[in-house]
């Protein structure tokens, strides 16, 4: 961190910029002359303190431009973070897009510090042309970019075992969606020149757990090599400089800070692919290679750990997603699952995408169970937890996809429960 405050493009608030000085200005001016107390500054909440905001904003001179953006001091919506994964807000987002400060996480062994320029992918194995390739080198290479989202196969994994998390947050957080800039993999293999017998891959990241996993040559049509999410670099925690994404399968195979890709002709059941991300079923056969996220959806408001303020009008928002392409439908029961409504979809409906439901309402005060379900354009429909269970039993971890639901009881409070 630089010392100075003079520094150019320093995004401090100077008192010289904002006309008459006020205790932030004086406080921000000592802190910066302090030096090391100026990393503080740095990090403060744009422009200032909810307490110093000016009684009339137009009487005042508002704060100069910076050279990268901060959210309003009035926004607290976070990550809930463990050392080891964070999950997205969902009930404070519009839209569809994750911001990427706000895009959930998981890595095995943390996030590596990796200096792009030296930064390397290998591409090995099977090929007629081994290649190692720079991030520039990458970079020249026929770009292409699209929405999609990225869902741990994790995400909602403690409800197997009964209606665990409080908010939507704690229960469908690990999925988030971007728009992932990069060259597309079959771009890049073309080069390669792949040998006939090659029809595996295995991708690798440069993090501290290395991970690895196998994945099928004939289904990476639309895998792509991503260095750029949301109009910028990626953020390290989505794996820069560099990542893979297999649009709509589970985000384990999207191989973060990846490093190397070998060409192989079988499998090579890494952890990832065997002690990891499989499925025991009830017979003790376990699923394995499963890939595409199912079709699932949730209400985002209400939701749990919300409260509905009055009866009246309540607009019922949503997401619904699957790895299998677009979204059809959206069905919204607000009597448990007995009746359904179709929700309204907003467009853009993208494969591999998170879309945007609704759904108007009005709610009597009485207690109520409100659930969505997704159709995808497959046809497949998303489960009810007991239509889920009867096919896979309980031992899972992963790939829970059954309809959530949320009662409001009659003071307006909303649960998570299991219906
Ligand atoms: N190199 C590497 N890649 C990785 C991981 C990891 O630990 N190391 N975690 C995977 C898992 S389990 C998921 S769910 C996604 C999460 O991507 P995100 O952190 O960008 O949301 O990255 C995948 N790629
Ligand atoms: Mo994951």
């Amino acid at each position: 961190m630089k010392k100075s405050r003079d520094t150019p493009g320093s995004p401090m608030i100077d008192a010289r910029h904002i006309g008459p000085p006020t205790r932030r200005a004086f406080l921000v001016g000592a802190a910066s002359a302090l030096g090391a107390a100026a990393a503080h500054a740095l990090l403060a909440p744009w422009p200032g303190r909810a307490a110093d905001v000016p009684v009339d904003p137009t009487r005042v001179p508002g704060a100069p431009a910076t050279d990268y953006g901060r959210r309003s001091t009035f926004e607290h919506a976070r990550r809930l973070a463990t050392p080891q994964r964070s999950r997205t807000p969902l009930q404070a987002l519009h839209g569809i897009v994750t911001p990427s400060a706000l895009h959930f996480e998981r890595h095995h062994n943390g996030v590596p510090f990796i200096d792009p320029a030296r930064h390397r992918l290998l591409i090995h194995g099977l090929v007629t042309r081994p290649l190692i390739l720079t991030m520039d080198e990458l970079k020249q290479f026929p770009s292409t970019s699209r929405l999609a989202f990225v869902e741990c196969a994790g995400n909602g994994g403690r409800e197997w075992q009964g209606p665990a998390g409080v908010t939507v947050q704690d229960t469908h957080g690990l999925t988030s969606v971007s728009e992932w800039t990069g060259v597309p993999l079959a771009t890049v293999l073309r080069e390669a020149g792949l040998r006939p017998e090659a029809s595996w891959m295995l991708a690798e990241g440069s993090d501290a757990a290395a991970m690895t996993r196998s994945l099928p040559l004939a289904r990476m049509d639309t895998a792509l090599l991503c260095y750029a999410q949301n109009g910028e670099p990626l953020r390290p925690e989505q794996g820069y400089p560099l990542r893979l994404l297999v649009p709509g399968w589970e985000g384990n195979t999207c191989i973060k800070w990846l490093r190397r890709l070998k060409l192989v002709s079988a499998p090579r059941m890494t952890r990832e692919e065997t002690a990891k991300y499989t499925d025991l079923m009830p017979d003790g056969a376990a699923r394995q290679f499963t890939f595409e996220m199912d079709a699932k959806s949730v209400i985002t408001a209400p939701s749990g750990g919300q409260r509905v303020r009055k009866p009246g009008y309540v607009e019922i928002r949503g997401l619904a997603w699957s790895g299998r392409g677009r979204v059809g439908q959206v069905d919204v029961s607000v009597d448990g699952g007995r009746s359904w409504r179709v929700a309204q979809l907003q467009t853009p409906v993208l494969p591999a995408c998170h879309t945007r439901f609704r759904l108007d309402w009005r709610w009597d005060g009485r207690e109520a169970v409100l659930q969505s379900r997704c159709t995808d354009e497959t046809g497949y429909r998303q489960p009810a937890r007991r239509e889920l269970v009867a096919l896979r039993g309980v031992n899972s971890y992963y790939h829970y996809n059954a309809i959530q639901s949320w009662k409001i009881d009659e003071r307006g409070d909303v649960h998570n429960v299991q219906v």
